[in-house]
């Protein structure tokens, strides 16, 4: 699997709960800059203010419930405003950006695990992206029941981290499936090892990157 060679990449961090994301977000970007690597880091949902609104919006706990629909809608919303503000203009400018979930998330948690047909997301992804898509996708992946003890330990559920296993395992089911068919963009990561053979995986990514750059 080689890398498109390019100047600059669009790095996306993708992952069950608990999988250790935020942990490998900071190694990844202390990573890049030891490499002298110009980098923006950003989040989703969120990212700029008014995408951390709707990020609020959709992880607080409300008195109705959330229909599906909404919550892809909002998901889209708020990257549409992160791609205009923040990620489209930080690649043009030369810039590597790392980003902590982006679409696959949508098709993982909306479309796996809410059960939305994977064309309504599709129309989305191409009315909001139009061809534009990372150049490559960490899947740091594990057991559902292994990343459920892990946060609950951890404390502070979200209103999605609240949902059941079974809704879980299938956001599993559907990154390790999307995965399989993109498999140039994709590198998993086994997140049920330790946090050193974690970030070795991680670096020997990076490495090979950075060492693709022209
Ligand atoms: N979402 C997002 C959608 O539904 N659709 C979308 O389109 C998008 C973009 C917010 C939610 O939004 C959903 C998915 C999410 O439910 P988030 O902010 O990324 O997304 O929230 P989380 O996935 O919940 O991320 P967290 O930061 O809460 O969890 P992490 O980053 O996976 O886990 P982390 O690093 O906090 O680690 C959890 C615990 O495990 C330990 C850590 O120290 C920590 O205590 N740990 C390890 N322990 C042992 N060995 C290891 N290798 C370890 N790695 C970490």
């Amino acid at each position: 699997m080689q890398f498109e060679r390019k100047k600059n990449y669009f790095i996306t961090l993708e992952g069950t709960e608990g999988a250790g994301k935020s942990t490998a977000l900071k190694f990844l970007h202390s990573a890049l800059l030891k490499a002298e690597t110009p980098v923006v880091i950003t989040r989703e949902p969120g990212g700029t203010l008014i995408a951390e609104e709707i990020r609020a919006l959709l992880l607080g706990e409300h008195s109705e419930t959330m229909c599906s629909d909404t919550e892809l809608l909002l998901m889209f919303a708020g990257r549409a405003q992160h791609l205009t503000q923040l990620i489209r203009p930080a690649l043009a400018a030369g810039q590597w950006v790392l980003c902590d979930r982006f679409t696959d998330a949508s098709y993982a948690y909306q479309g796996g695990g809410r059960g939305i047909a994977e064309q309504r997301i599709a129309v989305l992804e191409s009315w909001v992206q139009q061809d534009l898509q990372p150049d490559i996708t960490i899947l740091l992946d594990l057991p559902v029941e292994m990343g459920l003890q892990r946060i609950i330990k951890r404390g502070n559920l979200d209103r999605i981290e609240t949902e059941q296993q079974a809704f879980f395992q299938r956001v599993r089911d559907c990154y390790l499936e999307r995965a399989k068919q993109f498999p140039n963009r994709f590198r998993i990561v086994d997140a049920s090892q330790s946090l050193a053979k974690v970030k070795e995986m991680l670096q020997g990514i990076i490495d090979e990157l950075v060492n693709s750059n022209p």
